[in-house]
C-alpha cells in the first residue's frame, strides 16, 4: 500500500521462535553460530575440573567451554519470515530452563550426536511431551555417522511423524536445510490446528 510519502509500506517479516536443543556437546552452539546473520549471543563459560565425570563431551571433542544460559541468533528466511534461534544449555541439570525457553516457540531442532545417543533422550522426551513440533538433526561430526539413520530412529524410539535428518552443524547451508524442515513441520501443525 502506498504511504503518504509515495513509498510502499513493506510489512516487517513475521518473527518465528525456534529452539535448538539437545544434549551436552552435540553442536547446538555451533549450529546457531553457523547460520546467524548477527554475531550470535553466546553464554559460554570455561569448563572446569568440577565438570569432569559429569559433563562428558565425548572423546573426539576439543570442547573447552560450555553454554550456561543460552545461545541466541537470528536469520532472515525471506521478506516475510525471520527466525529467532534460541540454543538451550545441554546439561539435564539445566532442564528447568527448557520450559521457559520453549514458551512461544513454534518448533525445535533437536541436535543429536550419533556416537552419544544416550545424551539425546532427555531432549527428545521433552519435546514429545511438550507437544511442540520438532525435527531430530543428527550432526555428522566429520561427515560420518556412528549408526545409520534407521538405527538411530529405532534407538531413540521417535515416532514416524518426527522427521530425522542428517546435517553438519558447521555448514550454513546444511543448517538452513535442517531449519527449513523444522519450519515445514511447524507450518503443517499450524495448518492442521486452523482446520480443526
Ligand atoms: N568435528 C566436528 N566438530 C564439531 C561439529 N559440531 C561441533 N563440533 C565441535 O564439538 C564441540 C561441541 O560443540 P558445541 O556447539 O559447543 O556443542 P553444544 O554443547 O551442543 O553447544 C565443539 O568443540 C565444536 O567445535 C562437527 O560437525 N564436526
Ligand atoms: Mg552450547
Amino acid at each position: 500500500m502506498p504511504t503518504t510519502t509515495g513509498r510502499r509500506r513493506v510489512a516487517p517479516p513475521i518473527p518465528v521462535k525456534i529452539l535448538v536443543a539437545g544434549g551436552f556437546g552435540v553442536g547446538k552452539t555451533t549450529t546457531v553460530g553457523s547460520i546467524s546473520e548477527i554475531a550470535p549471543l553466546t553464554t559460554e563459560a570455561e569448563m572446569t575440573t568440577a565438570g569432569i565425570g559429569v559433563d562428558d563431551p565425548g572423546q573426539r571433542s576439543g570442547k573447552t567451554t560450555t553454554t550456561v544460559a543460552m545461545d541466541f541468533g537470528c536469520v532472515t528466511i525471506d521478506r516475510s519470515l525471520k527466525l529467532y534461534l534460541f540454543g538451550t544449555p545441554g546439561q539435564t541439570r539445566f532442564g528447568f530452563m527448557w520450559d521457559d525457553l520453549a514458551r512461544g516457540a513454534l518448533g525445535a531442532l533437536v541436535v543429536v550426536d550419533s556416537a552419544r545417543l544416550d545424551d539425546c533422550y532427555p531432549a527428545v522426551d521433552f519435546f514429545e511431551r511438550a507437544g511442540l513440533p520438532f525435527v531430530v538433526g543428527v550432526n555428522a561430526f566429520d561427515g560420518r555417522l556412528a549408526h545409520d539413520l534407521g538405527a538411530i530412529r529405532w534407538a531413540l524410539a521417535i515416532g514416524e511423524h518426527v522427521p530425522l535428518v542428517q546435517f553438519d552443524a558447521r555448514d550454513r547451508l546444511s543448517v538452513r536445510d535442517a531449519l527449513l524442515v523444522v519450519l515445514d513441520r511447524a507450518l503443517d501443525r499450524a495448518t492442521r490446528e486452523k482446520r480443526a
